[in-house]
């Protein structure tokens, strides 16, 4: 444990750029960070940049900024990268690849999701100077204007950093929305639904998105009942303190306290502003059964509490979500959503998934982690998507079933004839280091799976380090 006021809180911070002759740093502190360690970080920052094809398409530069936190398990450090680009009239697609990243003592890891905010605005900042300056330069005066910023900031910082992030999730609605019965639903204990009985108090459970995971994810299901919400009105202090997810609970049929929803939802929005909370928020308008999905009457009334949502929300991130305890995939997406915007390296998932894409000429991925959730997802387009949103759920069944009976060969399934033209639909388990994810992804007519080995190769390579960081 490090005491307050620590001065060695930040152990170093290297700018990285990616030069003709391959990624190098050109900035380091301090100076007696090594040259080899301080290669080693460009090498590995840059890299998962690099083959973005992104920017060599000529994307607007401003439009690509974004950041993840990355182990450097060989110097004990752990580092939150800041990836940019910097304009080279000389340069593939006319930028370079660049990196910042700050680095601190794997213990010290909560110090980057508290002060998250303040340190992607400074290097935001930091970032922009550079991409108006000169090439060639070495960005001397702004390295030393940020790390001295930095310093003044960790100085007043009054926090005990520790190694494990605590992620709190609040799971708030009425009674009878159908809370508990989603939590249940989405670990598939379906002979628990039926007997669940409405919560009392507070039914706190935890979530484990990889089985060695650091971060500790509680989840906190509030009993809708009327004494209950008024309790946790009144200390709501306790219940919003420190919260990094909200998933809030309507029940789509319950017509007549439709309004009532909305107005506790209006309450707990006041509430987090008060507390200066900005959780994400998940919306789920729940009891959405597969036969009500056209139900005119029902699909009004979505659309109007949509609209209500949006004009409660402030500037708070909100999605809406629709589901049944009947279409599990419905849950599944509504749960991942929330669970992987709490992952700082979502972006750089993202980014993977797409170049992934991309080499393999496919228009869709799905990454799962062994429990079927979505750990990231990049579709081109929506019936992408869509297509997923159907398949996914029955390959998972399929590859379990086929291997229980042994009577798989190969680690993937392919189905063809599914998909329009001649696409086929492929669902395939890749090693991450010493996980077992999955994969699917659609595959163009004439094109075999074998043919991506290397890329699928490189994929798995380059989240290996980012999935021990993704929540
Ligand atoms: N038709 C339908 N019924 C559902 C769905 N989800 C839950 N239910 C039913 O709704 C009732 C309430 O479900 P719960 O999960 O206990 O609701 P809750 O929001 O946890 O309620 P409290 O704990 O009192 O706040 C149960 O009878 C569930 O079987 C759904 O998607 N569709
Ligand atoms: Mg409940």
């Amino acid at each position: 444990m490090n005491g307050k006021n620590d001065q060695n809180l930040i152990q170093s911070i290297v700018l990285s750029i990616f030069e003709e002759n391959g990624p190098t740093f050109v900035n380091k502190w301090p100076s007696s960070l090594s040259e080899q360690d301080a290669l080693l970080i460009a090498i590995k920052t840059i890299s998962l940049l690099m083959g973005d094809k992104v920017y060599q398409s000529g994307t607007d530069i401003e439009g690509m900024n974004y950041y993840g936190i990355l182990p450097f398990p060989d110097l004990e450090l752990n580092g939150l990268t800041y990836f940019f680009l910097i304009p080279d009239k000389m340069a593939r697609g006319n930028a370079k690849a660049a990196t910042i990243t700050i680095l601190i003592r794997e213990e010290n890891n909560t110090f980057f999701y508290d002060n998250m905010n303040y340190l992607r605005i400074l290097m935001d900042e930091t970032a922009s100077k550079i991409q108006k300056i000169p090439n060639g330069t070495k960005y001397q005066k702004e390295m030393e204007h940020f790390r001295l910023e930095l310093l003044e900031y960790t100085k007043n910082l009054k926090e005990i950093f520790s190694s494990s992030r605590k992620i709190k999730i609040l799971i708030s609605g009425l009674d009878q929305a159908g809370k508990t019965s989603f939590l249940l639903g989405v670990k598939k204990k379906y002979s628990e639904i039926i007997k669940s009985t409405p919560t009392k108090g507070i039914s706190r459970t935890s979530e484990k998105i990889f089985a060695d995971q650091q971060s500790i994810i509680s989840i906190w299901d509030l009993g809708g009942q009327k004494r209950y919400r008024e309790k946790f009105l009144e200390q709501y202090k306790v219940y919003l303190y420190n919260i990094d997810l909200l998933f809030y609970f309507i029940d789509i049929q319950d017509e007549n306290r439709i309004e009532e929803a909305l107005l506790l939802y209006k309450t707990l929005i006041q509430k987090l502003k008060e507390l200066n909370e900005f959780p994400s928020i998940v919306v789920v308008l729940n009891k959405f059964d597969p036969d009500l999905k056209e139900s005119i009457p029902t699909r009004k009334r979505a659309e109007y509490i949509k609209k209500e949502i949006k004009n409660y929300s402030d500037t708070f991130f909100v999605k809406v979500f629709e589901t049944s305890i009947f279409d599990q995939w419905s849950l599944i997406s509504a749960y991942s959503f929330g669970l992987s915007h709490l992952s700082p390296n979502r972006t750089l998932f993202k980014n993977q998934l797409k170049q992934l894409a991309e080499e393999t000429n496919s228009s869709a991925f799905l990454l799962l982690n062994e429990n079927g959730i979505i750990l990231s997802d990049y579709a081109m387009d929506q019936i992408s998507g869509k297509v997923f949103e159907i398949s996914a759920p029955h390959f998972q069944t399929l590859y379990k079933t086929f291997k229980e009976f042994k009577m798989l060969k190969q680690d993937f399934i392919v189905s063809s004839g599914v998909a329009d033209e001649g696409k086929k639909i492929v669902f395939k388990r890749i090693k991450v280091g010493k996980y077992d994810l999955y994969l699917l992804f659609l595959l163009e007519k004439g094109v075999e799976i074998q043919q991506f080995d290397d890329s699928l190769r490189k994929f798995s390579q380059n989240i290996k380090s980012l999935i021990t960081m993704y929540i």
